[in-house]
């Protein structure tokens, strides 16, 4: 199914807001005035754009360390997810999660995660509750090339499997695993061909191409709400930056890095909404430094919110 032009101005705007939160999230980090681990999601915002653009506001998805876009794309608060990133106590967790902690379950948001492949079987399990509460929502596990290495993948798309569990596993092929290169820490090319394993759809996008991302969310999406079990959606693409923010990132061959840059997936989107007649280049200007203001805005509010008190340290830390 392909996207009307409302969805693709959508997504499109969608894109950008994650550009331009993470653009200036980069800035205000490398000013020294964020705490913590910044891992940047630019050059990847299509998928988390296309992805949830297949998906109903009673979806849910598990997202991971480079989870901002995820976030976002499902509706999390900006304002909350700065605040939380500038670690204040006005943030999604009271200013002591940090940028890889955030969750609101209101949106359906189970949460970014720092353990890598952490993600997997709480997607999983969050598909069996969904299941067995006779719900039709699916949940959407989103997480990368070397998680798809780990145990807590195997098991639970195993689980999923078997027991046609309502999720679909997003892997964001950045070709990276930190500095370690996919051909050196895997024997194939495609991520997908995991899936045939266990006996599950394993499919292959362009993960820089928002339109086809949607389609490919939109055939997993739709199996998984009949009850036809999970699908391994693998997307092609490819970080702008390194690792985390201050990874120098010697280890890519800049030749790589300019053919990807130039697949950018918001240049692209450009490109296809001013080719369709849907935008011109001053309503793209126009929209992209209203988000800006949005960002800002968000911004200000992270920057100028108290630190969290002492005398709460040690709440929210249990279930209470
Ligand atoms: C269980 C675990 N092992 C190692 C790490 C350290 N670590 C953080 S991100 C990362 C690489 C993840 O690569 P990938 O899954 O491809 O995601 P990407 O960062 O490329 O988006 C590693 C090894 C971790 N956080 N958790
Ligand atoms: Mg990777």
């Amino acid at each position: 199914m392909s996207m009307s032009q409302e969805q693709l101005l959508q997504v499109f705007r969608c894109m950008v807001k994650i550009r331009e939160f993470e653009n200036r999230a980069h800035e205000v980090f490398l000013a020294g005035e964020l705490p913590g681990f910044l891992h940047l999601y630019l050059g990847e915002e299509a998928i988390a754009a296309g992805v949830t653009a297949a998906l109903r506001a009673d979806d849910w998805v598990a997202s991971s360390h480079r989870g901002h876009g995820h976030l976002i794309a499902k509706g999390g608060d900006i304002r909350l997810m700065m605040a939380e990133i500038f670690g204040r106590s006005t943030g999604y967790c009271r200013g002591k999660g940090g940028s890889m902690h955030i969750a609101d379950l209101d949106l359906g948001i189970l949460g970014a995660n720092g353990i890598v492949g952490g993600g997997i079987p709480i997607a999983t399990g969050a598909a069996l509750a969904c299941q067995y509460r006779g719900t039709d929502s699916v949940v959407v596990s989103f997480f990368g090339d070397a998680a798809s290495n780990r145990g807590t993948f195997h098991e639970a798309v195993n689980m999923a499997a078997v027991w046609d569990l309502p999720v679909i596993f997003v892997c964001e092929n950045n070709l990276y695993g930190v500095s370690t290169c996919q051909r050196d820490h895997m024997r194939i090319t495609d991520v997908a061909e995991r899936g045939a394993a266990y006996g599950i759809p394993g499919v292959v996008v362009d993960g820089n191409d928002v339109e086809a991302v949607y389609e490919a969310a939109v055939t997993a999406v739709s199996l998984a709400r009949q009850g036809a079990g999970p699908t391994l959606l693998e997307c092609k693409t490819w970080r702008h930056q390194g690792h985390f923010v201050g990874d120098p990132c010697a280890y890519r061959d800049p030749s790589e890095h300019e053919e990807w840059m130039a697949k950018d997936p918001i240049l692209r989107g450009t490109r296809l909404l001013i080719e369709q007649g849907l935008a011109t280049e001053e309503a793209i200007a126009r929209l992209t430094s209203e988000i800006k203001a949005e960002i800002e805005e968000a911004i200000e509010f992270g920057r100028s919110s108290p630190w969290p008190d002492e005398a709460d340290l040690l709440t929210d830390v249990y279930s209470e």
